[in-house]
């Protein structure tokens, strides 16, 4: 089908109560599997220099392991074709269903693991990396191929977005804002490729061990309302890319 074909994904009042009240949504089917072949093409060869930089390196940067894990970001600053991706009409009416009329892109890195890696990525809320104002921000995270219990899709914790910021302690794999020895495991939520789960900043959640024989492949996706300021001296976050101005893509 092609993309005028498609109809026009729209939000109601339902899904909006639905997320304030447990923190994500499942969105099926925002994109079709050809488009994220074809989105994944860019994408790949961003991931790809990153990893061989990693690799140059001795495997290891950040969070990002080269045989596990691997965090790759900035992606539209740097790929106009990405960049146009992010302005869709599917994009615009998600962002300004929740985050009203002028939106910015916070943040966007693929998210690719390894198969046979056989770690979590641990329990965290996105907020816990920069605490940002107004918060929660949005995340939309998009399933390049299918992302399954097996290859390591995510978890989330219904309803842990409303306690505001927790403590998290560091850890060689990332922040850790909740154990995995706790008996509420949340829900496991599958996606096929071309699906978005949106979730807020808020919202813990964390991914299982990729114990499959192929690479799991997401693109997350974070959007703010304009305007965004570090908790840190208060300070506007400049140069963000504009997504939406007064719900029109920018
Ligand atoms: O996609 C994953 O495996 C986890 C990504 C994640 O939690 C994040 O980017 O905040």
């Amino acid at each position: 089908m092609s993309h005028a074909m498609k109809p026009i994904i729209e939000v109601s009042a339902e899904q909006r109560a639905e997320m304030d009240e447990r923190g994500f949504y499942v969105f099926p089917d925002v994109f079709t599997r050809e488009e994220m072949e074809e989105l994944s093409v860019a994408l790949d060869a961003h991931e790809q220099r990153m990893r061989e930089n990693l690799q140059s390196i001795g495997g290891e940067s950040g969070i990002s392991r080269a045989d596990e894990i691997t965090f790759t970001d900035h992606i539209a600053e740097q790929d106009e074709t990405v960049a146009a991706f992010l302005k869709r009409p599917e994009w615009i009416a998600l962002t300004t269903a929740f985050l009203g009329p002028d939106v910015d892109l916070y943040w966007n890195q693929t998210v690719f693991k390894q198969p046979e890696a056989p770690r979590e990525f641990p329990w965290h809320q996105d907020d816990a990396y920069t605490p940002v104002v107004p918060a929660p921000y949005l995340t939309l995270w998009l399933a390049i191929n299918d992302a399954t219990p097996e290859n390591g899709c995510i978890s989330v914790l219904p309803g842990s977005h409303l306690g505001g910021l927790r403590p998290h302690a560091p850890s060689p794999i990332g922040w850790v804002g909740y154990s995995s020895e706790e008996e509420d495991q949340g829900l496991l939520v599958p996606a096929a490729a071309g699906s978005v789960i949106a979730f807020w900043s808020l919202t813990l959640h964390k991914s299982g061990p990729n114990r499959s024989s192929g690479i799991r492949k997401a693109f997350v996706v974070q959007f703010c309302a304009e305007g965004l300021r570090l908790v840190e001296g208060n300070q506007l976050i400049e140069g963000l890319m504009p997504i939406a101005r007064e719900g029109q893509p920018a």
